[in-house]
């Protein structure tokens, strides 16, 4: 199971602040704390700095590699700030994302090539988003065989089946859930991976949505989440589901976190 800390992202606006004003110390606090949180990766994101991107993304990936130990998530539509983000990091990267979109994947493939990182492969091409079940399979079917063409381990990319709001439609989350149980089974080796917050925008009590999402997720397959590790009832919800769906062996792990005074009821 793999957590990706999701803080470090302009959309949100202390973070935009932050970036603005180079507030290096608050950035890092908050990478150090997302590690604390148990997160595996932190994604970085400075999508709102327009015109700076690349130098920025160089930036936010210095200065967070200084206090943590763990791989970046370079989470980016630009290939120029994610060629800056990849040239800056220490050790090996993630980039969010690479799609089927002929531009996107031309420009981004040689970068995967050069830096060799981890990769999340968003289940669109140049249709847009994915609308069922069906054109998330079709998309899957052409980017597993592709990224592996072209030199990536299976074990190395991470499908992203794109959740969308359940305000948009009430089927969203099914259809997430469907495609990972059909995916899981067809690529048993290729990780799956989604952002857990998408499924609760525009709606009330929102982590609650979140923390349900996580664990139907889990239970048909997920085995990665961009999610904010600070919220420690979903981390313990987390922690419990990965027990009880028998992906914590022994209860081994649950056990340590309850003695480590880490869940919450
Ligand atoms: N898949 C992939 N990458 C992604 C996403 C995904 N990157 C972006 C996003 N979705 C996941 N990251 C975040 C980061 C921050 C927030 C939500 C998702 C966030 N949102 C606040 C909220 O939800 O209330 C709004 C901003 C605020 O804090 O004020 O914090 O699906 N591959």
């Amino acid at each position: 199971m793999l957590i990706v800390g999701e803080l470090i992202n302009s959309s949100r606006r202390p973070i935009a602040e932050a970036i603005a004003a180079r507030d290096k110390a608050y950035l890092q606090e908050l990478a150090v704390k997302q590690v604390e949180a148990g997160a595996h990766i932190i994604d970085v994101n400075c999508g709102t700095s327009l015109a700076q991107e690349a130098a920025v993304m160089a930036w936010l990936v210095d200065i967070v590699q200084e206090v943590v130990d763990v791989p970046l998530c370079i989470d980016t539509p630009s290939p120029a700030a994610m060629e800056a983000g990849l040239a800056h990091h220490k050790g090996k990267a993630m980039i969010n994302s690479i799609t089927a979109e002929r531009t996107r994947w031309e420009e981004v493939l040689p970068l995967v090539q050069r830096y060799k990182p981890s990769v999340i492969a968003l289940l669109m091409d140049d249709g847009g988003m994915p609308a069922t079940v069906e054109d998330r399979l079709r998309v899957a079917g052409r980017l597993v065989p592709a990224l592996v063409d072209a030199g990536v381990p299976e074990e190395d990319i991470y499908l992203d089946p794109l959740v969308k709001p359940l305000g948009v439609g009430s089927t969203c989350g099914v259809e997430v859930l469907e495609s990972t149980r059909i995916l899981r089974q067809k690529y048993p080796q290729v990780h799956l991976i989604c952002g857990l917050s998408n499924i609760s925008y525009g709606l009330p009590e929102r982590r609650l949505l979140n923390r349900a999402f996580m664990v139907m997720c889990l239970s048909v397959g997920m085995d990665a989440f961009i999610l904010d590790p600070l919220d420690r009832p979903l981390m313990s919800l987390l922690a419990a589901a990965k027990a009880v769906a028998g992906k914590d062996d022994y209860c081994l792990e649950y056990i340590a976190a309850a003695r480590a005074g880490k869940l919450v009821v």
